[in-house]
């Protein structure tokens, strides 16, 4: 048991250090023009807060193996082992599945918030920022595209997107600028290398307007 209070003493004492970490990286944030990293980082922040429990929550990292042993999704690929049998940090787990330069693509189906018709949606990752003091989040930049036809006419729509890869819930978030024509949040659960679950949702309410399977071109 000693071992075990031992572990949970230096998940905490890191874990004051990361939430320090977010509060500087969601100030710096705020000061500068790209205020969707600041929004990212404060939902990393409300969600640091609500840790813990004895069962996986969706903001833990399950770490697999005879024992069932959660931890912060946070943890996950921050070099250092948390899980009692290293899978926090496997390759597997900590192989980026956004690379610079991959393109996805796949048909969009809206459900709500807008009476769009089918589209297709691509999303070029256009870069990737890893920082030493916070190596658990990969922030991405994106293009992002969407496609369809108005009036018998190909109608093509084009803005940056911003956002982060998380690497304990194999998720990427993307956000929208505000003057997008499309203002959702891209939140896509990668599947395998190749293909991702996404849902677009509504910035402030997180309702889901729409779901894309996107494949890696
Ligand atoms: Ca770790």
């Amino acid at each position: 048991m000693g071992l075990n209070s031992a572990r949970v003493d230096s998940h905490q004492i890191r874990l004051n250090t990361l939430e320090d970490q977010i509060e500087k990286l969601a100030g710096r944030a705020e000061t500068a023009a790209a205020s969707n990293v600041g929004q990212a980082a404060k939902n990393l922040n409300a969600r640091i807060r609500k840790l813990e429990g004895n069962t996986c929550s969706d903001k833990q990292f399950q770490c697999g193996g005879d024992r069932r042993q959660c931890i912060s999704d946070i943890l996950v690929c921050d070099g250092s082992e948390d899980c009692g049998n290293g899978a926090d940090e496997t390759e597997d787990v900590c192989k980026v599945r956004v690379p610079a330069g991959s393109s996805w693509e796949g048909d969009v189906f809206w459900s709500s918030c807008a009476t769009f018709k089918s589209q297709t949606l691509r999303i070029i990752v256009t870069g990737n920022r890893r920082v030493n003091y916070f190596q658990t989040r990969v922030w991405i930049n994106a293009v992002i595209t969407w496609e369809n036809e108005e009036e018998g006419r190909p109608v093509t729509r084009t803005y940056n997107g911003q956002g982060y890869y998380n690497f304990g819930k194999r998720r990427s978030v993307v956000f929208s600028p505000p003057n997008a024509p499309l203002n959702v949040v891209i939140v896509c659960d990668f599947v395998s290398d190749d293909a991702a679950d996404c849902e677009l949702k509504q910035l402030v309410s997180w309702q889901t307007c729409a779901k894309v399977r996107i494949n890696k071109k």
